[in-house]
């Protein structure tokens, strides 16, 4: 039986992750298919509310292990509600920022790839994943508010992409760049992408 499909939207930080996934919504909307967005860390939750103080209190230290792992179990608390989304309701789920996030922040401060990808094996596989791409990190670092958070720093976003084109090569992974494109040009590329999916699809959930 087909179940509704599961979509993330990746990228580094200040790329128009929040504004594309709302334009993708809206398309779903608009094409008659349920949907809902879960945007990660979901700073609400109990766990959320210390990622957040993490992110924005630059005093506020934990291990980077211990934060690794509160954007893991964040991920987790949302487990069933994804999946019973997914196959129960029917309605497709639009990620912002997902596990793919998780490994990448947390390897590009030297933790082991492998290490950081286990906490999160067994949460469900997205079926296609968009990455929104810069060719030029230092050009998102003019944006509005760029340094306020953590991991806000170039050299460190630099990282960040590197640990991120590890995953360049899984099947569900497409590459948008959005360097020099305006706002609608992104996000007819990201329909064109997701479209085929929208009227469900067949296989089992996979799994990280
Ligand atoms: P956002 O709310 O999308 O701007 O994300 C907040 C910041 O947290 C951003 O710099 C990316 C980072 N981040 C998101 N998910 C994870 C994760 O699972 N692990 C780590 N270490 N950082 C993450
Ligand atoms: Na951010
Ligand atoms: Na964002």
């Amino acid at each position: 039986m087909a179940r509704a499909p599961l979509i993330a939207i990746e990228g580094l930080d200040r790329t128009g992750k929040t504004t594309q996934t709302s334009k993708l919504l809206s398309h779903l909307t608009s094409s008659k298919v349920k949907n809902r967005l879960i945007k990660f860390p979901d700073r609400t939750t109990p766990i959320g509310q210390l990622i957040n103080k993490y992110l924005t209190d630059k005093q506020f230290e934990l291990s980077d292990q211990s934060a690794h792992l509160l954007f893991s179990a964040n991920r987790w608390e949302l487990y069933t509600e994804i999946i019973n989304s997914l196959t129960k309701e029917s309605t497709a789920v639009v990620l912002d920022r997902y596990v793919y996030s998780g490994v990448a922040y947390s390897a590009a401060k030297g933790l082991d790839f492998q290490w950081c990808l286990n906490p999160d094996v067994g949460m469900p596989k997205p079926d296609v994943t968009i990455f929104l791409k810069l060719k030029d990190s230092k050009a998102t670092s003019k944006r509005e508010g760029y340094g306020d958070e953590r991991y806000e720093v170039v050299e460190f976003q630099d990282k960040v992409r590197f640990q991120f084109e590890k995953f360049e090569n899984e099947s569900n992974w497409h590459d948008i760049y959005v360097d020099g494109k305006g706002i609608e040009e992104v996000e007819r590329e990201i329909w064109s992408v997701i479209e085929p999916y929208i009227n469900g699809v067949e296989e089992d959930l996979h799994k990280f």
